[in-house]
């Protein structure tokens, strides 16, 4: 039952989205006037052009998602360590557009970063927001009064879900898969890592900075990895299905020669597939006691949304 201080799905996130922007402009303008003021204006563009050019913001949500449900309130703080999560998105996609990754032209309607930077500078500006995460993880659960561990176990999961094991470790088997057909199990050892270990991470890192118990994070993990291959399905059925136009990108798992969740199981199956996982998602939750009316909307919202 959705609780009357919950105001629905579209102004949760039109707010949440609002205050993620606000922390977005802090980290850029903290890297202008920073250690980005010792790099070339081209650099700093691209950094101000991937971070600050839309997108759902539905990894910081989830983040604050989860910190709300595992006690904390939210708070400026709390989205700064929120919006860490979008700078490893942000440098993702700015890499993943480059002409030696998927060579995008198009990204949320917009060109993409390389195309108006530069390759130079799109390499350079995407690196520097990793340790800029980082840091801003590490500086905001201090601000949020968490003591050196809990920060310490935030950073350590951020670049845990980014690196090898996670997001990279993704998108190296990606192009590994090109061209060949993956079977079901890699398709989902792929996705487990290049889309859900950050997603997973999300809600995960929101539970600790609350200072949720170890169960309590757990549970939450169960969640958000149910939710990273929903969101996953959800991407390939669009990515089939959905025009230019609505995704704002060119659809380009057929001309890459991907590995889908539509040509694995076609595109009711998939879809089956991903409500499954939502299922899954909520019921990680309940054994915990932790359903929220904003992170049980979300969950239906990933797999619901259409772009
Ligand atoms: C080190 C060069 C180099 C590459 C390795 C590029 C990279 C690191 C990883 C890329 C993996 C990647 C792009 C994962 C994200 C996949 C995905 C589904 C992105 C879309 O996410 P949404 O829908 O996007 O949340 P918006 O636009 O809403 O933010």
């Amino acid at each position: 039952m959705i609780s009357s201080s919950f105001p629905g799905l579209e102004r949760y996130l039109e707010s949440g989205v609002a205050e993620v922007e606000a922390a977005l402009e802090r980290s850029v303008a903290r890297f202008e006037g920073g250690f980005g003021a010792g790099v070339d204006p081209a650099t700093r563009s691209a950094v101000r052009h991937g971070v600050l050019s839309g997108g759902k913001r539905l990894r910081p949500v989830l983040c604050i998602a989860a910190y709300e449900a595992c006690g904390g309130t939210r708070e400026p703080g709390a989205y700064d360590l929120a919006a860490a999560l979008e700078l490893i998105h942000a440098f993702s996609l700015m890499h993943d557009d480059l002409p030696c990754m998927d060579d995008a032209e198009l990204r949320r309607g917009r060109l993409t970063t390389h195309r108006v930077h530069g390759e130079e500078a799109t390499i350079l500006g995407g690196a520097a927001l990793i340790p800029m995460a980082a840091l801003q993880a590490l500086e905001a659960c201090a601000g949020l009064g968490c003591d050196e561990a809990r920060a310490r176990r935030v950073a350590r999961r951020l670049m845990e879900a980014s690196g090898a094991g996670g997001m990279v470790g993704g998108q190296w088997l990606d192009l590994l898969g090109e061209g060949r057909t993956l079977t079901k199990n890699e398709l989902d050892e792929l996705h487990r890592r290049k889309t859900g270990a950050l997603l997973a991470a999300s809600v995960e890192i929101g539970a600790i900075a609350a200072g949720a118990s170890d169960d309590d994070v757990e549970a939450v993990i169960g969640y958000g990895q149910a939710i990273g291959l929903a969101f996953q399905i959800a991407d390939d059925v669009l990515d089939a299905t959905a025009s230019a136009e609505t995704l704002g990108k060119i659809p380009s798992d057929a001309e890459l020669d991907k590995s889908t969740y539509v040509a694995q199981y076609g595109l009711a199956d998939a879809r089956a597939r991903a409500r499954e996982q939502v299922d899954e998602a909520l019921g990680a939750l309940d054994a915990a006691g932790l359903r929220s009316d904003a992170l049980e909307a979300l969950a239906r919202y990933v797999v619901e949304r259409g772009k």
